[in-house]
């Protein structure tokens, strides 16, 4: 069964560990540095009244008092690039690489910016990238999307013909299943863009999965799976049970109101909510039909779950639910005692979030978060939660709830049944520590 979570495949050997140092303190400074001054003096004094409130503040500020340039004169004319720019005071908040990931190439992953970022939509320019042979960008006048195998009329599509059809659009979230690895092993991952980032989610729009298979007439008794393959050098492909196929999978050619970046798959891509960021493949060109599994590389040598006995686990595909508070994480400081919103996002694979409680005293004490909306299926819920800081040490974990009624474990519940080994699939409990100074640093607690 392509879901099955107990399937064991026999051990391949290869362990792989956390490096012991994952980013060189240059690195951890250069990522930490110029992070947002959040909650800088004034917004906190005034919430929790300590000290001078704004009003006060503001009593002789030149930044009031003499008028800016932006007051007085003339303002640019419309852009002259014709793609809009984010402010240059923002251009700290970027994806980046985390040098030690992986051994496959130095540019292979980039990390999206959770900590910057608000709502639960990523822009397009900042999705987190992940590719396994380097990414193309593809003239879609010679892109072609092939079905064939298990069905009566083989077909192929250009962009255009995909383009004429019927089309849906959705939000999700997609994870990579490597997302959090690094936390099976240590907790040398100083920030959240490092912990997490392989997580995105954006509206996607493209035509329902079930709309081709029913034009090629796909085989409703033997065709139990299709195989997405993806037209890059990497040999992506992906084995997807017929009944999911068949319920929520699309082929996407746009995020976010505008076609693909081509670094997540210009001129089409797989999506395929609530499963690992791996079977959304990219630049996808061929879907074929089958009677059983196909067991391909990236289902048998990657991919699987090395479980503690030494076997592995197989074809678990779904990202089961999770949460991390984006703000304040890891490489931020708090600067003042008082009033600070704790933010973060929550995510299941199996569908909605139904609650997520929030802990500032390492999980004796759990209250219940306000989510905001929309909260929809297998697509990120953003979440708040007012503190009061009184100054000491704290430390600040999430618990997300999904509508199955899973509960977010801590990490060594996972750990007694997952063991060390893993890379895949870690969805604990995220800790972070607030020191009295009001540093935040990533720590675990048992
Ligand atoms: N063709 C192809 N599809 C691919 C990949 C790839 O290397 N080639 N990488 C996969 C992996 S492992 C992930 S996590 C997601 C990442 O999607 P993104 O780069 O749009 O974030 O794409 C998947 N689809
Ligand atoms: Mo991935």
């Amino acid at each position: 069964m392509a879901e099955n979570p107990g399937m064991p495949v026999r051990p391949s050997g290869r362990l792989l560990r956390a490096p012991e140092h994952f980013l060189s303190p240059a690195q951890i400074a250069e990522v930490t540095a110029g992070r947002r001054g959040f909650l800088r003096g004034a917004f906190a004094a005034a919430l929790a009244g300590t000290g001078g409130v704004a009003a006060a503040q503001g009593t002789g500020d030149a930044n009031i008092l003499e008028l800016p340039a932006h007051t007085k004169g003339l303002g640019q004319p419309v852009a002259t690039h014709g793609y809009g720019q984010p402010s240059q005071y923002e251009r700290n908040l970027q994806r980046r690489e985390s040098p030690g990931l992986t051994r496959v190439s130095a540019a292979s992953v980039s990390f999206a910016p959770l900590q910057g970022m608000f709502g639960i939509i990523t822009p397009n320019g900042l999705h987190f990238e992940r590719h396994h042979q380097g990414w193309w960008d593809i003239d879609p006048s010679k892109h072609r999307l092939m079905i064939n195998g298990l069905v009566k009329n083989p077909l192929v599509f250009t962009m255009d013909d995909l383009m004429r059809l019927p089309s849906v659009s959705r939000m999700h979230f997609i994870e990579c299943g490597a997302n959090t690895g690094m936390e099976w092993g240590n907790v040398a991952v100083p920030t959240v863009q490092y912990t997490h980032g392989m997580l995105s989610c954006c509206e996607f729009t493209g035509v329902a999965l079930s709309t081709l298979l029913d034009m090629a007439g796909y085989d409703k008794k033997a065709g139990k799976y299709i195989l997405v393959e993806g037209a890059d050098g990497s040999s992506m492909t992906r084995t997807v049970a017929m009944e999911r196929a068949l319920d929520d999978c699309m082929v996407a050619y746009a995020m976010n109101g505008e076609m693909l970046r081509p670094e997540n798959g210009y001129p089409l891509r797989m999506v395929a909510p609530g499963i690992q960021g791996v079977s959304w493949v990219k630049w996808l060109r061929r879907i074929e039909v089958g009677d059983m599994p196909y067991g391909t590389k990236d289902e048998t040598l990657h991919y699987v779950d090395l479980m503690p006995d030494g076997l592995h686990r197989q074809y678990t595909s779904i990202q089961e639910c999770k949460s991390v508070i984006t703000s304040p994480s890891g490489g931020q400081t708090l600067l003042d005692k008082g009033f600070h919103n704790i933010t973060g996002l929550a995510w299941s694979g199996r569908g909605k979030i139904r609650r997520v409680d929030v802990s500032t005293d390492g999980g004796r004490n759990w209250r219940t978060a306000k989510l905001e909306s929309p909260i929809l299926s297998k697509c990120l819920t953003r979440f708040n939660f007012g503190w009061v800081w009184d100054g000491g040490p704290a430390i600040l974990q999430s618990r997300a709830i999904d509508d199955t009624g899973y509960v977010q474990p801590k990490i060594n519940q996972l750990r007694a049944v997952r063991g060390t080994r893993s890379i895949y699939h870690n969805n604990a409990i995220q800790s972070w520590r607030v020191a009295e100074g009001g540093e935040v640093s990533n720590v675990q607690v048992y």
